[in-house]
């Protein structure tokens, strides 16, 4: 059931429909015979007069009530019955002297729901039957990919769907293998789940033993993140569809302790709380960057694992040491709770004064809110600050970020690459569309809209927060919307007053935004990225508004268009503005840890992976809120 707000009151529907209900002509002249005036004036007349009065009166009603042909052979298509029966039984005179009934407002097909016909459709498109077998169809996408995978690149970081072969982009840990291993789970692929399981339990530990250098965050999140959900999904019912066929859940859990061990040594090599961004994984050493600065996002997206890990294990030291990052970031100055892209292992402190939601700066606000929720009902007070950290910045978003396109008004976020002071950017990555999805977490803290109503949970902050929401899943939605292949472009920049650059459009000229929205020729490749369906099923599980579900269907068809490889696999694309893109070759790890169980969740029953009793990490692993963790 959809819980957005119409854009219009019954009440004032009620009203319109009183003032035009329809009275006969009949009844209005007869009614006027014998009200006090006619009557008082006739007083005099003879009956004779007063017959011809009524004989008069009777002619011209013949006249002007005989209903037109022409206008009543037009039941006009889409006008509610209720509106036919006003303009039906009107008269010509009633034409002239009686105004039409003013409508409410026409809505965009995305918002309409009191259609009838639409109705139907809709409750057609709504049937819980259509939703299966929308979700096994993104579950034959997963097995098509994962098969692709194994056939040509089992072992390696990613599939190269074209080569057909693997390659190692993130470090050489099997990265593909461990991001998808907790989707096989949820989705109920065993085939998938036990071939992963047995693959880290054969080759992963010795992997980490000797491979040399990977980065911190990309391997807390897609491979400590993965062994631990994993671990978790294995050992718990959560309403998944899976008869678990892997290897013992221990190995999961020990693998990512090794792995962790030694991803300590870039905390603890540091003199500042901020640590270095590589680690050499053999001989547990730490580097910094060449440039000596690590992404303030990577350096605080790693304490949802780090602390799951404590957790688990027992051992306080990950969470004791990723902790010390946040807290040390509190301290620091920042603008209007937005922070630099760099900071410095060196000094602890900012680099620079770029500022976006975008690559390098995301997860840390995503981090702020999930990091607290990952508390539970048992949140501990002194992790209050994340959570007033993550207010005020998303008071400076709204503030200092946001704005709208022209011609057509797309809530945006953009940049301020040049500081608070600087001149704003009107650039948006595709990796801000992560923010809907926490904007609205944030608002409910996972549960639905309509019950965190009915409780009176929502202050003002929180509504404010969901609105943008629901107005950047929109802009999110579109900006797939807008391009030839209805697939979202890696930047999109959008037209302002102040910024405006012509002949650079997405392609689908029939898109009502495509002068709203500047797709730049360097910026018009697609990675497979998740962070839209991301936000629509977080959208989707708190409003419960199945427009949700529908643009995620239109996304995942455009996926399976043009960026399904025959052979196996999925493949990035070069360019969504042309009929066919060109193929990139490479299939992200992503692919299949988020995008594809993202699409699945969305699609699915409610009651899989609450999000009030787990969080997702970045890499979507959920991981149970504390006080749902039963130790073993
Ligand atoms: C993922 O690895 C994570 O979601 C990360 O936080 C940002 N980018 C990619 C997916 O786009």
């Amino acid at each position: 059931m959809s819980s957005k707000s119409l854009p219009y009151s019954m009440k004032d529907v009620d009203y319109d429909n009183a003032k035009f209900r329809h009275r006969s002509f009949f009844k209005v002249i007869t009614q006027t015979l014998f009200t006090s005036k006619v009557r008082r004036d006739c007083q005099s007349c003879s009956t004779g007069k007063f017959l011809a009065l009524v004989l008069l009166f009777g002619l011209l009603y013949l006249m002007f009530t005989h209903t037109s042909p022409a206008y009543s052979a037009t039941d006009r298509v889409g006008v509610k019955n209720e509106e036919n029966h006003i303009m039906k039984g009107g008269s010509r005179l009633g034409m002239f002297w009686r105004k039409p009934p003013r409508l409410p407002p026409r809505l965009p097909p995305d918002e309409k729901g009191s259609d009838s016909s639409f109705s139907h459709e809709h409750e057609k498109l709504n049937a819980p039957s259509n939703w299966i077998s929308r979700q096994q169809s993104v579950k034959k996408a997963f097995i098509h990919a994962w098969s692709g995978y194994k056939r040509y690149a089992m072992g390696s970081d990613e599939l190269m769907p074209l080569s057909q072969r693997g390659v190692d982009g993130l470090g050489g840990l099997g990265a593909t293998i461990v991001d998808a291993l907790d989707t096989a789970m949820i989705m109920g692929v065993d085939e998938a789940v036990s071939e992963a399981g047995l693959w880290i339990e054969a080759h992963l530990l010795d992997r980490i033993t000797h491979k040399g250098q990977v980065n911190l965050f990309e391997t807390t999140i897609r491979v400590m993140g993965g062994l631990l959900s994993a671990y978790h999904l294995s050992i718990h019912e959560e309403g998944i569809n899976m008869t678990y066929t892997g290897p013992n859940p221990v190995i999961y859990l020990e693998t990512a302790r090794n792995l962790a061990d030694r991803l300590l040594s870039a905390f603890t090599s540091s003199q500042t709380p901020i640590p270095f961004s590589d680690v050499v994984l053999r001989d547990s050493s730490a580097h910094a960057a060449p440039d000596g600065l690590s992404s303030t996002s990577e350096v605080s997206t790693l304490q949802l694992e780090f602390n799951y890990l404590s957790a688990v294990s027992g051992d306080p030291k990950y969470s004791i040491e990723a902790m010390k990052v946040l807290e040390h970031m509190k301290t620091l100055p920042k603008v209007e709770g937005l922070v630099p892209i760099y900071i410095s292992p060196h000094t602890g402190e900012f680099s620079g004064e770029n500022i976006r939601l975008g690559s390098r700066g995301d997860s840390y606000y995503e981090y702020l809110l999930k990091v607290w929720l990952q508390q539970g009902i048992t949140r501990d007070s002194n992790l209050t600050y994340l959570y007033d950290m993550y207010q005020e910045a998303m008071k400076g978003v709204r503030h200092l970020l946001v704005q709208k396109s022209i011609p057509n008004g797309l809530v945006f976020v953009g940049e301020l690459p040049f500081g608070s002071k600087g001149s704003f950017s009107p650039k948006m990555d595709h990796l801000v569309c992560f923010l809907p999805g926490i904007l609205a977490l944030g608002a409910t803290k996972g549960i639905t809209k309509e019950k965190a109503m009915r409780d009176n949970l929502l202050n003002f902050e929180d509504l404010e927060n969901l609105k943008l929401a629901e107005d950047l899943a929109k802009t999110c939605f579109e900006m797939y919307s807008v391009t030839s292949i209805g697939l979202a472009p890696e930047i999109a920049y959008f037209h302002t007053e102040e910024f405006t650059e012509g002949g650079l459009d997405g392609g689908n000229k029939s898109s009502k935004y495509v002068h709203d929205i500047i797709i730049k020729p360097a910026d018009r490749h697609n990675l497979l990225r998740p962070e839209t369906v991301e936000s629509l099923f977080v959208l989707f599980r708190i409003t419960e508004d199945p427009k949700y579900r529908e643009w995620g269907w239109q996304i995942f068809e455009a996926f399976e268009k043009y960026t399904r490889v025959d052979t196996g696999g999925y493949s990035s694309l070069d360019d969504v503005t042309t009929i066919p893109p060109n193929r990139r070759d490479k299939m992200e790890t992503f692919f299949l840890g988020e995008t594809l169980k993202y699409l699945y969740l969305l699609f699915g029953d409610t009651s899989v992976i609450p999000l009030d009793k787990f969080v997702f990490n970045t890499e979507a692993h959920p991981f149970p809120i504390e006080g749902t963790i039963k130790k073993k």
